[in-house]
């Protein structure tokens, strides 16, 4: 059947309208990711902690929170890096490039696990095409360049000092000057914001007021240890004055060389560097919430999805450690919040996530085509409360010291980590029911040294479960999923204690 013209003309122009309303009303992303930040540091996951947060407190009452989010690994000391190069691509931890192509990576060698082009398939890239507007600013260095500079608009620097110009507030800045830009030329594009922070890595220089707030100092003498103060945080829960044995990267930079701590794990340094990771941390709070009030006065804050997470964690004293070269929740774990239309306000979910599923929730959320390098799932069916979980078994490696170095699993309340360093002769296993113990404890926790100190002691069960014959069940369950992680994530090492060569 043959339509007239004018009716034709008219359902054409129909279309157009429903087609042009469909793209004003998709939804913009606000995606803000800070550098080195425990989740234990939020009142949303550890309600005893010292850390005033009130725009993140908000964002997780008004949003969903993740329980159990977690970045892959790494096979660098720069643990940021392959975290970065995971968020950007959605890629698994051994199918990414190295900085630089240092060949960090050993499967980088291939082009099949590592494919050479990525950088056209990232974040940036992916949502030019789609016809968003990109723009980030964030640090610079131990990061993924390629994919960076696909963003339209990029202004990135690092920043970590105690001032407006130097630290958090210019990271603010970049963001507000771009919506002011976007405001005055009435654009009406949908835009994907990249909102990175430099801090609180270290080195954690404050602002005088927040340093006052929490009692610390921006302690740079290494001969002297930083001044007490009452107002300091607490010691952390699994504070220890050493990790119990060498996990095969304790001379890293981030344990024996951070400015303000050094090799020390005294309590006066702890309080005071935990003061000071909190002093940056609340002035990164802030200044999300500059942002955040100027999506509100432009109307769109209703229309976007707002991601909050980290890199990766840190230890900061906890086991005995000081960087993010470990796999303990503290640093194994990332904080992650999403606020949007759809979320059910003040919603808790484990989530079971890694941070390389970001890139195909974003597409999901926006009716964009993930891109087919795309390793990571969706969890916008959890975000709209179908779901609770998108997977059951999490693995999560540290391989950037001595190989094949660190690898653990986690199922349910149980997880199991794992220590090869060869030259040290250590093959450790460690077993947590982290519902019983949260914290990690160890055997070390108990002694009456470290109790004192922490002001904690831990009960009978809180420890190391490996060798306890009650739980052989448990440990058999999870020595098996990691193997079988191992093979197909093309993790390209074996333990000691693993049978069968790949
Ligand atoms: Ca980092
Ligand atoms: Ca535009």
């Amino acid at each position: 059947m043959k339509l007239p013209f004018r009716l034709m003309a008219s359902l054409m122009g129909l279309l157009l309208l429903v087609s042009s309303g469909l793209a004003a009303d998709r939804p913009n992303i606000l995606f803000i990711i800070a550098d080195d930040q425990s989740p234990y540091d939020f009142k949303f996951y550890n309600p005893d902690s010292k850390l005033q947060t009130p725009v993140l407190d908000r964002l997780a009452a008004e949003g969903m929170v993740f329980d159990a989010a977690y970045h892959m690994g790494s096979w660098s000391g720069a643990v940021c890096t392959p975290s970065r190069h995971m968020v950007m691509s959605g890629r698994t931890v051994w199918h990414i490039p190295s900085k630089q192509n240092r060949k960090e990576n050993p499967n980088e060698n291939s082009k099949e696990l590592v494919p050479p082009n990525l950088a056209n398939f990232t974040m940036g890239a992916v949502f030019n095409r789609a016809g968003y507007d990109t723009m980030r600013t964030c640090k610079q260095g131990n990061s993924y360049a390629a994919a960076n500079k696909q963003f339209t608009v990029v202004h990135d620097a690092t920043k970590r000092g105690g001032t407006d110009q130097s630290g958090s507030p210019w990271h603010a800045k970049q963001v507000l000057e771009y919506l002011d830009q976007r405001e005055k030329s009435a654009d009406s594009d949908p835009f994907l914001i990249y909102f990175g922070f430099s801090h609180p890595h270290d080195t954690r220089d404050g602002t005088p007021e927040l340093l006052a707030k929490y009692g610390a100092t921006n302690h740079a003498d290494p001969k002297t240890l930083p001044a007490a103060n009452a107002k300091q945080p607490p010691m952390p829960e699994n504070w220890l004055p050493k990790h119990p044995f060498e996990n095969g990267h304790l001379a890293v930079r981030d344990e024996v060389n951070v400015s303000g701590v050094w090799k020390n794990r005294d309590e006066q340094t702890i309080r005071n560097e935990v003061g000071r990771e909190f002093a940056c941390s609340e002035n990164i709070d802030i200044q999300i919430g500059k942002v955040l009030e100027k999506l509100e006065a432009m109307g769109e804050l209703d229309n976007t999805y707002i991601f909050y997470t980290a890199d990766h964690g840190i230890a900061i004293g906890r086991h005995g450690l000081q960087g993010k070269q470990n796999l303990y929740e503290h640093t194994w774990r990332v904080p992650f919040l999403v606020k949007g239309p759809g979320i059910k306000p003040g919603s808790r979910v484990p989530g079971n996530i890694y941070l390389l599923d970001i890139l195909a929730t974003m597409c999901d959320l926006t009716g964009v085509e993930p891109p087919k390098s795309n390793e990571g799932t969706s969890f916008k069916p959890v975000l709209f409360g179908e779901q609770e979980t998108v997977r059951d078994v999490l693995y999560g490696v540290y391989c950037g010291g001595e190989k094949p170095g660190m690898r653990c699993v986690k199922k349910g309340d149980w997880k199991l980590i794992k220590y090869d360093v060869p030259s040290a002769g250590v093959h450790e296993t460690q077993l947590f029911n982290l519902a019983e113990n949260p914290h990690e404890f160890l055997p070390q926790h108990h002694e009456p040294e470290v109790a004192k100190v922490s002001g904690i002691q831990p009960t009978a069960e809180q420890t190391n479960l490996a060798d306890d014959p009650r739980y052989a069940a448990q440990r058999k369950e999870l020595e098996s999923l990691l193997q079988a992680e191992m093979k197909r994530l093309d993790d390209p090492f074996t333990l000691w204690d693993q049978k069968g060569q790949k």
